[in-house]
């Protein structure tokens, strides 16, 4: 991956060479580079997002808005019914029940999400209505749920057969706890039967042609959580965060670390102070690990990031994390992350 220069205003141009910034000291002015260069881009998490990227692609090529492009995108995982961890088909919580947590934030910082949601495949429509619609940002459960029948959405089971039998394999040993998982094979026999990982949202970023940026999360959350958790997917700020003026950020992996530093509003904001996308990333996840080192070596949070100038990047706790990327270049693009344990 290619960053550009960044450019840093230091104090030393304002004459105060002493106070001069060293580089990730976060203390430096940034000033972003307003160049459409690098757009239409779209980035989602995993390698799902390549599909996901497709249907986004659609969009911002015939010079659509991201906001739509992220919408559209997200909404193919939430229709598979073979992703575990998205939409339909997603792992239930503990009592056997698939809740949804899903939000969405477009370039003039609306935003909108939906935590809890049962029965309603396409969460991540159901969080832009709460956007566009109401003058809230976050509907749960119930209340998300009657708000999305009186906006025509269609009552829906999402617990697939398949689903339900590793729910049912899960119960005969249930620890009342959330599963934590990571990617790292020497942890493999954490994993679920099947092989199968307990995470995997999708969390998608895109700059479309006119230089524009939105994002989208949405996820059936950890597998087997007790009813009620809601992690840092429908957490503006924590499972998402856009600033057009700057980037957006968008995480997966343990929510309960992500929303505790506040993951993605970090990304973003560190972004601002010059870092570029992967740095920032790296250093979201180098807070999680320095907080708890001895639970960051047995989780994953993987944080993915674009900026303004379309530059992206991404870094997680367990190596293993991975991206889509989808440009007009390259529309099929995965990209390994790096990792601190890697
Ligand atoms: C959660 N962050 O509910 C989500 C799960 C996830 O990859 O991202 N999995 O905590």
């Amino acid at each position: 991956m290619k960053y550009n220069r960044r450019k840093f205003i230091g104090l030393s141009a304002l004459g105060l060479p002493f106070l001069a910034a060293p580089k990730n000291f976060g203390h430096a002015l940034y000033q972003p580079e307003i160049t459409k260069e690098n757009a239409p881009i779209v980035i989602a998490t995993w390698d799902f997002g390549v599909a996901a990227n497709a249907a986004a692609w659609k969009v911002l090529k015939e010079g659509g808005l991201a906001l739509d492009a992220v919408e559209q995108g997200v909404r193919v995982p939430e229709a598979d019914p073979t992703n575990p961890t998205v939409g339909i088909g997603g792992y239930p919580d503990r009592d056997g029940k698939v809740t949804l947590d899903a939000c969405i934030m477009d370039h003039l910082g609306n935003c909108g999400s939906v935590a809890g949601l049962e029965h309603v495949v396409h969460a991540i429509s159901v969080a832009r209505k709460v956007m566009e619609k109401t003058p809230h940002v976050m509907l749960v459960g119930d209340g998300a749920l009657q708000f999305a029948m009186e906006e025509g959405f269609k009552k829906e089971n999402l617990l697939t057969a398949e689903s339900e039998k590793e729910w049912k394999k899960w119960l005969k040993t249930a620890q009342y706890k959330p599963i934590i998982n990571i990617e790292n094979k020497a942890f493999a026999p954490k994993r679920l039967p099947g092989n199968k990982f307990n995470h995997d949202t999708i969390g998608m970023l895109a700059l479309d042609a006119n230089g524009n940026l939105s994002g989208a999360c949405t996820t059936s959350g950890m597998a087997f959580k007790m009813h009620g958790r809601v992690g840092d997917s429908p957490i503006i700020g924590a499972g998402l965060y856009v600033d057009n003026e700057i980037g957006g950020a968008t995480s997966t992996g343990v929510g309960e670390e992500v929303i505790r530093n506040v993951g993605s509003f970090l990304v973003v904001e560190l972004m601002r102070q010059g870092y570029s996308p992967e740095e920032a990333c790296k250093e979201a996840v180098m807070r999680i690990i320095r907080k708890k080192p001895e639970t960051a070596k047995e989780i994953q949070v993987g944080f993915l990031a674009l900026n303004k100038k379309g530059q992206y990047g991404a870094y997680a706790i367990q190596k293993g994390f991975s991206f889509a990327v989808c440009h007009t270049e390259n529309q099929k693009l995965v990209v390994k992350g790096n990792s601190y344990y890697g």
